[in-house]
């Protein structure tokens, strides 16, 4: 038993929000939803634009298994393996021991944006996620780092490994979610166990009571509903960990493939989308206005923006807004002036290492469809 349990006071109540909004999950009505079972939604582009902070029903969703409705006052997150001290704590044990951070951060999956590379080659089985498999919230909850100390994680352990109770029957064999992420980046002080987000107790859809944030990484690793925090020399052996989530030689059969095959994912690859107008929006000819978010994960940040109104040829520098906090996208916009008919909209973004995208989805396929940060593109017909 650890040191933190045992202590009862008043906590707050989880998950009774969700019933206010549209959908079962609280997601607003005109969510693009990819799957209901599992429910994997994300917002229209237009959703996402302009606001630094995307609302919870705004926010998108992304599940391997059923959801599951956990009763907080029960709920135990347990610290061990190579610890000095296992812990187990009670919600009201991180609300009242540790001290309460807040950190602004966007979560991106690595799917976001697979619908480019549909069009070069097939993905079989998995969901064509556009680019609003990304969201930004403001999470609120207790450093991973801070409970890691209180159990005395042992200093030569290179991971820490996060489990969950959702069972997937996407994996091979069907498991419980689960991934790990560095000591290094555990240690960070920016990776939350987080019980609010934009203000809130967490929703049932977002991991309640208690999710992990990993602020700069892939979505993946930021495990909802965590019970599990086990600090080990090696990676995780979760099928999320290592076999899906993992960039594939181009050859490479997934169905076969099995674990450490590929390159383990992790920090975030600079990115950046359209937003406004839509794709396949009809706009008044003369100045639109035009506007996205860049992305660049982990320790890189967005340092240069890019729009053309001619599919490429030409290029100004858009105007960048300023930044939430490091973990968090970077907004963007401009002032194009479209001649009337059809005009393709590009973005292109510079991360802090001088690092510039792909031009071409070809150039990025791979077997599941991670990691498409290609140039986004989109169409628009002007009219007089
Ligand atoms: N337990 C659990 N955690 C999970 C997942 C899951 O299916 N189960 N999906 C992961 C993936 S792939 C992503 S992109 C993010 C999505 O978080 P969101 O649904 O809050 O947007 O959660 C991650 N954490
Ligand atoms: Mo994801």
């Amino acid at each position: 038993m650890g040191r933190c349990s045992g202590h009862r006071s008043e906590g707050f109540t989880v998950g009774s929000a969700e019933l206010t909004t549209f959908g079962q999950w609280g997601k607003r009505s005109d969510m693009l939803v990819h799957e209901q079972e599992p429910f994997n939604a994300e917002p229209p582009t237009d959703a996402l634009a302009g606001q630094a902070v995307t609302a919870v029903d705004t926010f998108y969703s992304r599940n391997h298994g059923p959801i599951p409705q956990l009763d907080p006052a029960a709920w135990r997150l347990r610290v061990a393996g190579l610890v000095d001290r296992e812990l187990e704590l009670s919600l009201t044990d991180l609300q009242d021991r540790f001290e309460q951070r807040s950190l602004v951060a966007t979560l991106q999956c690595a799917g976001n944006h697979r619908s480019g590379l549909l069009e070069v080659r097939d993905i079989p089985g998995e969901d064509p996620w556009g680019p609003g498999a990304t969201s930004t919230a403001q999470w609120t909850g207790v450093a991973l780092a801070d409970v890691l100390t209180a159990a005395g994680a042992r200093a030569a352990a290179a991971h820490v490994a996060f489990s969950a109770p959702d069972i997937s029957t996407l994996a091979d064999p069907a498991q419980p979610y689960g991934s790990s992420i560095p000591m290094s980046k555990a240690r960070s002080g920016e990776v939350l166990l987080v019980l609010a987000m934009n203000g809130q107790p967490l929703p049932a859809a977002h991991g309640a009571p208690v999710r992990v944030v990993v602020p700069g990484y892939i979505g993946a690793r930021s495990v909802k509903w965590v019970q599990g925090v086990t600090v080990q020399a090696e990676p995780s052996d979760n099928y999320f960990q290592a076999t899906a989530y993992r960039l594939l030689p181009v050859d490479t059969d997934p169905d076969t493939a099995g674990p450490g095959v590929g390159l383990s994912l992790g920090p975030v690859a600079l990115n950046s989308a359209v937003l406004r107008p839509a794709d396949g929006a009809a706009v008044p000819s003369g100045p639109v206005e035009v506007s996205g978010y860049a992305f660049a994960g982990d320790d890189r940040t967005v340092a240069r923006v890019d729009i053309s109104a001619d599919g490429g040829s030409t290029w100004a520098q858009a105007d960048l807004e300023e930044q939430q906090s490091p973990w968090a996208w970077r907004l963007w916009h401009s002032r194009l002036t479209l001649p009337i008919g059809r005009a393709e909209i590009v973005v292109r973004a510079w991360d802090s290492t001088g690092a510039l995208q792909p031009a071409l989805p070809e150039h990025v396929w791979n077997p599941k469809g991670y990691v498409n940060n290609s140039w986004h593109r989109i169409h628009v017909t002007a009219r007089s």
